[in-house]
């Protein structure tokens, strides 16, 4: 679901996101915990795509995205409107696994590893910011893993 300030909520069915144009792409990815992994292949559709669909109201700024296991995490919508941001569904070549997030999970190559969420369920436009799982737990509402913006 793409819900909370748009025109139009968007709900797809798992075949109905399949129907989207796709793209792929290879980008490293930052934990927070010090470990990164370097050119991971991700094929999915571009987020940027969904937000379209949904047209984000004039006082969208912000976002938050939820998961199937209750995590959410936040960030700007602008953010999420980067070509590179992808709702992906393959990984390395092959459909993506279970514990990596099939069938859908946000790569959000340019912060932490903790925006990529998994198990996507909704992604919610806010006018304001809200703390996601991490946030409240006092990682960084930002997170650029080059300005290692870890901690609150
Ligand atoms: N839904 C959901 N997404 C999540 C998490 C989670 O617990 N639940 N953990 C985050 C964290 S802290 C990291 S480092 C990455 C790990 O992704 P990986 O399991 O594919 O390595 O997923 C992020 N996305
Ligand atoms: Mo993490």
């Amino acid at each position: 679901k793409v819900s909370g300030l748009v025109e139009k909520p968007l709900e797809l069915s798992w075949s109905e996101f399949q129907d989207l144009d796709g793209t792929a792409e290879v980008v490293d990815f930052h934990c927070v915990t010090q470990w990164t992994r370097l050119n991971v292949a991700w094929e999915g559709v571009p987020v940027a795509a969904l937000l379209k669909l949904a047209v984000p109201k004039p006082e969208a700024r912000y976002v938050m995205v939820h998961g199937a296991d209750g995590y959410t995490t936040n960030m700007p919508l602008s953010v999420l409107q980067a070509p590179e941001v992808l709702l992906a569904h393959m990984q390395d070549g092959k459909l993506l696994e279970r514990a990596h997030g099939f069938p859908a999970r946000l790569v959000v190559p340019a912060l932490y590893g903790w925006k990529s969420a998994k198990w996507v369920t909704e992604i919610e436009l806010m006018a304001e910011e809200r703390a996601g799982f991490w946030e409240v737990n006092g990682y960084h509402m930002r997170g650029d893993p080059w300005r290692e913006e870890r901690f609150s």
